[in-house]
């Protein structure tokens, strides 16, 4: 069976929104308005898996929001709303656990990584987030998903679910008229040169939102000397620039800066090295400092007016919900009748 195509992704509302989730996400969301409907979602259900003061929280979410719309992302024309807004993440999601194997979870890198040592008082929910990830996406059918590289095998597991649904309700699903599979198989968006931006301050960590040091990131909000000492104080290696790609491998901060560059630039990182091949990184990080501020600067001013009016942003997250919701609800209903749950008509 053949699906409309339909993009879905999500940015979580936890704070510091960086260069990584501009780079490996919102950029490409930007792009996709191009070619494709897309669904652009605030997941702030996704966030209480860990602990979230809820004043934070609110902040955080309109933040998210104005950096979407400061991006270039429209919502008149595509969707932009917060999850909790949609009841259908979350029934779906219960579906989705009782489809999803306790041994495919525990594969699960993110998990690990996040609960760390005390994996006993982890929540529920950060255990579970893979199926309300599948659940955000196969909510409206949606067949692509632009992500960073850190969510690559998040969306194998949505493939997953969504196989063995289609599988165990086979049946019903083909007596109910939907053919031979209710929900595809989303395939993720992971390209060039910035999938996996890394921390300033250490080529082997990603760039994250969590990580104590502020140094370690450029956060959308930096402004013009922020952004330039981050860059300036950015761990490097003392020779020059290689030439060619080959070169780059056993340097990851080199790498990291190149990449980022190259993306900022839209750019291949070999077009970048042909232009700083051989050159100190002095030269190379104000280079960098000039573009990275070009290009964030105004956002981020764009971004802090934004947020400030508060009535217009809960307003596109209240629209967009409601678009949201008349595509979700309807699929909802075919997955209560496909599972056999008797509702209310
Ligand atoms: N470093 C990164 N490089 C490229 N893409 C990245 N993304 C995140 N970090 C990088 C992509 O940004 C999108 C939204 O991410 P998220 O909000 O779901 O999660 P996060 O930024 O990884 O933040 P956390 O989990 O709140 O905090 P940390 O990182 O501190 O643990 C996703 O498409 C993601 O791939």
């Amino acid at each position: 069976m053949s699906f409309k195509q339909l993009v879905f992704s999500g940015v979580q509302p936890t704070g510091n929104l960086h260069l990584g989730n501009y780079l490996g996400a919102i950029t490409k969301f930007v792009a996709l308005q191009e070619t494709h409907d897309c669904i652009y979602c605030v997941v702030d259900m996704h966030a209480i898996t860990v602990w979230q003061d809820p004043a934070e929280l609110t902040r955080n979410t309109r933040e998210v929001t104005a950096a979407f719309i400061a991006a270039g992302i429209d919502p008149k024309k595509h969707i932009v709303f917060n999850q909790s807004q949609v009841t259908a993440h979350a029934e779906l999601a219960w579906v989705f656990n009782c489809v999803a194997r306790i041994g495919w979870l525990n594969r699960m890198t993110q998990f690990k990584e996040k609960a760390g040592k005390d994996r006993e008082n982890a929540s529920v929910g950060l255990y579970v987030y893979p199926s309300l990830m599948a659940a955000d996406i196969l909510a409206y059918r949606a067949t692509h998903v632009p992500v960073g590289e850190d969510q690559k095998q998040h969306l194998e597991l949505s493939r997953d679910i969504a196989q063995k649904f289609n599988n165990d309700f086979g049946d019903a699903i083909r007596a109910h008229g939907f053919g031979d599979a209710f929900f595809p198989l989303p395939e993720p968006i992971i390209q060039g040169p910035a999938t996996r931006v890394m921390s300033l301050r250490d080529g082997s960590k990603k760039m994250s939102k969590s990580e104590p040091s502020d140094y370690s990131r450029i956060n959308l909000t930096d402004d013009a000397d922020a952004i330039a000492q981050k860059i300036r104080k950015a761990k490097t290696d003392p020779e020059p620039l290689p030439s060619d790609l080959k070169g780059l491998e056993p340097r990851p901060e080199a790498d990291n800066l190149v990449g980022i560059f190259a993306a900022l630039d839209n750019k291949t990182k070999a077009d970048v090295l042909r232009d700083f091949g051989g050159a100190q990184f002095s030269g190379f990080k104000s280079a960098l400092v000039d573009l990275a501020v070009a290009k964030l600067g105004p956002i981020g001013a764009e971004m802090k007016k934004l947020v400030q009016d508060h009535a217009y942003i809960d307003s596109v997250l209240a629209d967009g919900a409601q678009r949201a919701a008349a595509i979700a609800e309807p699929n909802m209903n075919a997955v209560k009748d496909i599972v056999g749950f008797v509702r209310r008509k």
